[in-house]
């Protein structure tokens, strides 16, 4: 199977809580690689863009606020099959759904707080990376001749 690449984002209550290097630990225990990593706080134009499907739901307002009420961890992983391994690894948007053992489960407490992002397809996870690093960080490194990017 070919390498893939997916977006991932600690969000402000993982951070606030202690939780990044919990859940670099997990993440890497699964073998993702992480290739770019930048702590950062939003602005509220990145936030619209980036949660652009979700600007018009009721729920936005205070996914918003909550996105911006601190820095988040903003990643790119890469490993075979990353986008549905990492939605596995993540566990269900709420985190009283989410299933044992999962970074939801384990570090989320009430939605929109549920610790982590991951990008849901090929197409967002595209999208994403380029919003936070740029169209070539979006490649995987099978793909690039000269992969210096680790
Ligand atoms: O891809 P996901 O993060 O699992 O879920 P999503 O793309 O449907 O929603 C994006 C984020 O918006 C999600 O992580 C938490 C928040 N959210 C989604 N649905 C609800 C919500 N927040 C509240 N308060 N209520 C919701 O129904």
């Amino acid at each position: 199977m070919a390498l893939e690449r997916t977006f991932a984002m600690i969000k402000p209550d993982a951070v606030k809580a202690g939780n990044i290097g919990h859940i670099l630990t997990m993440i890497e225990k699964e073998r993702f690689k992480i290739i770019y990593l930048q702590m950062l706080k939003l602005t509220e134009k990145s936030v619209r863009l980036f949660y652009a499907e979700h600007v018009e739901k009721p729920f936005f307002p205070s996914l918003l606020e909550f996105t911006l009420s601190g820095k988040v961890v903003a990643m790119v992983l890469e490993k075979e099959n990353a986008i549905e391994d990492f939605r596995k690894l993540m566990g269900a948007t709420d985190p009283k759904k989410a299933a044992k053992g999962t970074i939801r489960h384990t570090y989320g407490t009430e939605m929109p707080a549920n610790a982590i992002h991951g990008s849901d397809s090929r197409e967002s996870a595209k999208r994403e990376i380029t919003i936070f690093f740029g169209e070539f960080a979006a490649i995987p490194s099978s793909e690039k001749r000269n992969a210096k990017e680790y």
